[in-house]
Formats: C-alpha cells, sequence, structure tokens
C-alpha cells in the first residue's frame, strides 16, 4: 500500500468507528459550548457513553472570543473548582473579590481537551435538525454535515439514537423549539412553550442559568444559555460561571435519575 492509501484508509476506518459508536448513547448533546463540554466531561467520566454534536468545525461556542474580542473571560468563586478540574489557569481580580479573568482561549481549548480525555466524543461540523420522536417520546437526534446544511443540498441525514437529549445550543434553545414546532411537546415551563431570553442583569442571570437547567421533557434538557432563554431569564454578558455550573448541573442529573 502507498503512503497515501494508508494515510486516507486510516482515517476513513478510524472515523467510522468512532462514528458508528456515536450513533446508540446514553446522552447526546447538541452544541459543543462550555456548558456542554462540562457536562460531556462529567457524563462521561461516570461512565455514560456520551457525544456531543457541534455544528461548527470548532467547539468551544462563544468562549474563544471574551467580552467583544478581547480575549479574556471572568469567572466567580463558586465555579473555581470546575476550572481546577479541567487544569485551567484563572488569577483573582486585585480590587474586586470573587471574581477572577481567565483566558478565554485557554478555556475553550482546556473544556475541549478535558471533555474528550474524560471519554467523550465530539463531532464537529454536525448540525442537528431535527428529533426522532416515536410513541410521544424522544428518541435521539436527526444529524447531518453543516457543508450540507449550508449548501442548501438535498440529502438525507442520519440519525443517533439516545436515551438522553441535551440542548447546549446557547441562545437560541435550537433543540427545545423544534421540539416545541415539530413534534408539538408542551415543556414544563408556564406556558409550555419557549419564554425567551430577557436583557442584560449579570447577577440574576448568572443565578438563573443554573436554575433553569434541567428536564423540559421527559429525557429531554436544556443547559447554559439554552436553558435560560427557554425560561425566560436575563443575559449576563463575559462571565462563565454560570455555564460551566449550569453543565455540571446537567450532567448531575442524568447521573442520578432515576430509571
Ligand atoms: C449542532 C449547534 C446547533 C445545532 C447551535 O452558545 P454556546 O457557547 O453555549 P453555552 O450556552 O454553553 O454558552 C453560552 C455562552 O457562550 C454565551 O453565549 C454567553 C455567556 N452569553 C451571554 C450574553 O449575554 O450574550 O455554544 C452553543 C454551541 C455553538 O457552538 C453552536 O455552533 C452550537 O451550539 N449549535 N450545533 N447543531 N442545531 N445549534
Amino acid at each position: 500500500m502507498s503512503a497515501e492509501n494508508i494515510i486516507s484508509t486510516a482515517i476513513v476506518k478510524s472515523f467510522s468507528e468512532k462514528f458508528i459508536s456515536g450513533l446508540k448513547l446514553d446522552v447526546a448533546i447538541v452544541g459543543g459550548g462550555p456548558s456542554a463540554l462540562v457536562a460531556a466531561h462529567d457524563l462521561a467520566k461516570a461512565g455514560l457513553k456520551t457525544a456531543i454534536f457541534e455544528r461548527k468545525l470548532s467547539p468551544g461556542g462563544g468562549t474563544w472570543g471574551g467580552g467583544m474580542l478581547f480575549n479574556e473571560v471572568v469567572v466567580q468563586d463558586e465555579a473555581l473548582n470546575i476550572l481546577d478540574d479541567f487544569n485551567i489557569t484563572h488569577k483573582p481580580l486585585s480590587d474586586a473579590k470573587g471574581y477572577h479573568t481567565l483566558d478565554s482561549v485557554e478555556m475553550a481549548s482546556g473544556l475541549i481537551f478535558g471533555a474528550l480525555k474524560a471519554g467523550a466524543k465530539i463531532f464537529n461540523s454536525i448540525s442537528v435538525e431535527d428529533l426522532v420522536f416515536k410513541d410521544g417520546k424522544v428518541n435521539g437526534l436527526v444529524i447531518n454535515w453543516t457543508a450540507i446544511e449550508r449548501l442548501g443540498l438535498h440529502v438525507d441525514p442520519l440519525t443517533v439514537i439516545a436515551e438522553n437529549v441535551i440542548d447546549g445550543t446557547g441562545h437560541p434553545s435550537e433543540i427545545l423549539n423544534l421540539a416545541v414546532k415539530k413534534a408539538k411537546i408542551k415543556l414544563s415551563t408556564p406556558t409550555g412553550d419557549i419564554i425567551g431570553e430577557k436583557p442584560m442583569w449579570v447577577e440574576n442571570g448568572e443565578a438563573s442559568t443554573v436554575e433553569n437547567t434541567r428536564e423540559y421533557f421527559p429525557n429531554l434538557y436544556a443547559c447554559g444559555m439554552s436553558a435560560n432563554n427557554v425560561m425566560g431569564g436575563y443575559r449576563m454578558g463575559p462571565i462563565f460561571g454560570g455555564m460551566l455550573m449550569s453543565g455540571r448541573k446537567v450532567a448531575d442529573l442524568i447521573i442520578h435519575k432515576e430509571k
């Protein structure tokens, strides 16, 4: 075999094995933002078969760019233990107790690396376009290459079967939107529908992100900004403790869920 042939065959074989093992999961996570990466890390560490499906080439969601492309973010005391679990460096602010800064590129890359090393799989450049919904139950995801989505090619998707689905799609809550609009699911919100994100209020938004992280329909969860959007929480800008704690909470809910 030529080197060219060895390389191409190795990639296709190895990817196929990984992809096939990702088609039946304990937990399928849509979106690879910070909350999803923490969730994937914790779930995989607990022994659950977990994969993230991320639309973009780079997982990490809104972490890379810090605040307005100043590539630093802020995290508060309560979330430092999560950064420490991923070995991500942080430094306290000298003029405001309880807050810390960290390099947003280190945070994005550290969370990705940590989730993978814990045993989660990450499939990038794949978009989730629908749910598998059988007999009134959420059974998994409908996926396609982002390139196909972007080019508008008429190509049928494939499916992922999963015991649990997490919407980690950030501000738009794409999966819960699909659940409401296409599956006609009534979410466990005051209206049964998505309430919609409110403007900026940092302390409130940080607390409500964690509070709103929960199961919105049997086996269908939301974390991060998606959870906040569903319940009408405030946004908080480039502070990330709430996202990290939300990821930890959703993993904990699934790990300790009664069968
Ligand atoms: C595959 C998808 C799909 C899809 C979307 O927004 P994220 O960074 O996620 P969170 O909620 O963990 O973090 C939110 C944070 O980054 C943020 O925006 C904050 C704190 N904002 C505050 C403010 O005031 O603005 O990442 C979501 C990811 C992205 O990478 C998307 O590409 C991906 O989900 N995604 N992937 N299929 N249908 N929809």
